[in-house]
C-alpha cells in the first residue's frame, strides 16, 4: 500500500470527531497486539495504550507497580457496538483462566453505566459471572497512556507508513491520537483494514 501525506491529512480531518465517539478500555496482555487487531476493527476510529487497573502514580513501562497493560478504543457505538468489542476482547483470551503476572493480566474496565450493564448481561448471557471468572472486571479509574514508542508500534516499525507521517509533521501525540494511523497500525499486524476507498476518496490524485 502506498501512502500519501494528503491521504493522513484527509482521512484524519474526515474522521468522526473525539466527543462523538464512546471509549472503551481492556487489557489482554502485551498492548502492542490489541493495539493492532482493534485498531483494525470497523468502527474503532482511535486507539492508544497504557497503564491502568492499579493504584502507583505516573506509571512507566520500567516502573510499572500494580498497573496492567491496557489498550483503549474510541469507538462509533453506530458501527460497532460496545457488546461487539466485548466479544472480541472475550474471545481473545480464555476467562478460565488468568496471567500470573499484573503487567499482562487480562482485564476488563468498564466506564460508564451503561457499559457495566452490557458488561453484566454479557456475562450473564454467557453463563458466567464477574466473580467466577479469571478476567478482573472492575471499574476504570485512571488510564495512564503509555510511553510513544510503545503506540501504534507495529506501525512505527514499518519505515514507508511511519516516514509518511513525519514527512506529514505529525508529532508524536498527533501520531498516538491519529485514526488513519490506527487503522495503518493494524494492516502492518497483517489484519485487515477497510480503507482502500476511503483513502482513495481523500485523495483522488493518487490512484
Ligand atoms: N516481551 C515483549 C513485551 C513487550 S510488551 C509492551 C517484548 O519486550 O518484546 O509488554
Amino acid at each position: 500500500m502506498t501512502l500519501t501525506q494528503t491521504q493522513i491529512r484527509e482521512y484524519d480531518r474526515r474522521a468522526m470527531d473525539s466527543t462523538e465517539t464512546a471509549t472503551a478500555t481492556f487489557g489482554i496482555g502485551c498492548f502492542w497486539g490489541p493495539d493492532a487487531q482493534f485498531g483494525a476493527v470497523d468502527g474503532v476510529v482511535r486507539t492508544r495504550v497504557g497503564y491502568a487497573g492499579g493504584t502507583k502514580r505516573d506509571p512507566t513501562y520500567h516502573a510499572l507497580g500494580d498497573h496492567t497493560e491496557v489498550v483503549q478504543v474510541d469507538f462509533d457505538p453506530e458501527i460497532v457496538p460496545y457488546r461487539d468489542l466485548l466479544n472480541r476482547v472475550f474471545k481473545s483470551h480464555n476467562p478460565q483462566r488468568q496471567t500470573g503476572k499484573t503487567q499482562y493480566q487480562n482485564i476488563v474496565l468498564a466506564e460508564t453505566q451503561n457499559q457495566q450493564s452490557v458488561l453484566d448481561e454479557f456475562l450473564t448471557t454467557r453463563g458466567l459471572t464477574a466473580d467466577g471468572i479469571g478476567t478482573r472486571i472492575e471499574q476504570l479509574s485512571r488510564f495512564y497512556p503509555a510511553e510513544e514508542y510503545h503506540q501504534k508500534y507495529k506501525l512505527r516499525s514499518t519505515s514507508s507508513f511511519i516516514d509518511t507521517f513525519e514527512a506529514a509533521g505529525y508529532s508524536d501525540d498527533e501520531l498516538r491520537e491519529s485514526p488513519i494511523a490506527a487503522k495503518l497500525n493494524g494492516y502492518a499486524a497483517g489484519y485487515d483494514v477497510d480503507i482502500g476507498e476511503t483513502l482513495a476518496a481523500a485523495d483522488p490524485g493518487s490512484a
